[in-house]
């Protein structure tokens, strides 16, 4: 018998083999679960590629800005499964790159980095509750990034967003728990994703990892995916509200240390 056999998940957020959400769609099927991914327009044919690896796996259609194409991938979960036992929310954008400095926000820009990065994870909540409720209970996760609570040069309006999003955990673990429904977060260190392509000095913090991180090393896709299997498993069964960080331990640190006394911080005098 495996952890989620019979189990029915949905994933939102595949983009590529890249992808968190993939990862952890891999953990998920990996343990029993009968999977929908949720795509963008523009991706749908590389993750239904994607989805054709996986024993039981489906593919449908939807924008998070888009409130007909969530209502229509909804309609078709409870066509098809007639309930839900797991959300896997991996979503994030800002318009404006990320770069520069946050007070130059726009309006637009500070409510379309929310509305994709943080709103739709309350979006998605409310058209799961009907479903997961009539299943007993269910686990609902969002990915999120310790630039929510710490200043990281550039992220900028993705770490308002991000804070927006881990308070909607909180609140949400609250409406859903009578019910049996349990909310989560994993803040994970940085992945090369195609959200990561780009971003100014990426390559810098993913070496900095090597040296700051207490366990000298970056996170792997799988591991972030181990992480949430454990979530949304029976055996995370008191956990709800929480957000656990998948970042070899990177937020524990106050003062980094270079690479020359990362392994020495044996009696470094200078
Ligand atoms: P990714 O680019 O593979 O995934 C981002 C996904 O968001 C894509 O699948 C994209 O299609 C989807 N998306 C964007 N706008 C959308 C919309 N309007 N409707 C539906 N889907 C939309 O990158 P990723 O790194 O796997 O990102 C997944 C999540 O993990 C994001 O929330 C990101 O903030 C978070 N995260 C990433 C890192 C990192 O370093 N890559 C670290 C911590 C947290
Ligand atoms: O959440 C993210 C990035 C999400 C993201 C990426 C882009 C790039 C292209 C959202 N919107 C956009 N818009 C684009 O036009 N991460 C956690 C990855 C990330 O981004 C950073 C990081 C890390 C880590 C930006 C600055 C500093 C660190």
């Amino acid at each position: 018998m495996l952890l989620l056999q019979d189990k029915v998940a949905l994933v939102a957020g595949v983009a590529n083999h890249r992808s968190i959400a993939w990862g952890i769609s891999k953990a998920l099927a990996g343990a029993g679960a009968r999977l929908i991914l949720t795509a963008q327009e523009r991706v749908k044919a590389t993750v239904e590629e994607l989805a054709a690896s996986l024993p039981d796996a489906i593919v449908l259609q939807m924008d998070v800005q888009r409130d007909d194409e969530i209502d229509a991938a909804f309609a078709e979960v409870e066509r098809r499964y007639g309930g839900l036992d797991i959300l896997v929310h991996s979503i994030g954008y800002a318009a404006a790159k990320l770069e520069g400095r946050y007070i130059d926000t726009t309006r637009e820009g500070f409510l379309l980095a929310l509305d994709i990065s943080a709103y739709s994870f309350t979006a998605l909540a409310r058209r799961a509750e009907p479903l997961m409720e009539r299943r007993g209970g269910g686990a609902m996760l969002t990915l999120t990034y310790l630039g929510s609570e710490r200043v990281f040069p550039n992220y900028n309006v993705m770490g308002v967003a991000k804070a927006a999003l881990e308070a909607s955990v909180r609140y949400l673990a609250w409406d859903l728990g009578a019910k049996n429904i349990r909310v989560n977060a994993i803040s994970s260190g940085p992945q090369r994703t195609l959200a990561a392509r780009g971003i100014a000095d990426f390559n810098l913090m993913w070496e900095q990892m090597k040296t700051s991180a207490p366990l000298r090393r970056n996170v792997e896709q799988d591991e972030v995916g181990q992480a949430a299997l454990f979530l949304c498993s029976p055996m995370a069964s008191a956990i709800t509200g929480h957000i656990l960080f998948v970042d070899a331990g990177y937020h524990v640190m106050g003062m980094s240390f270079g690479p020359k006394k990362a392994s020495g911080a044996e009696g470094a005098t200078d």
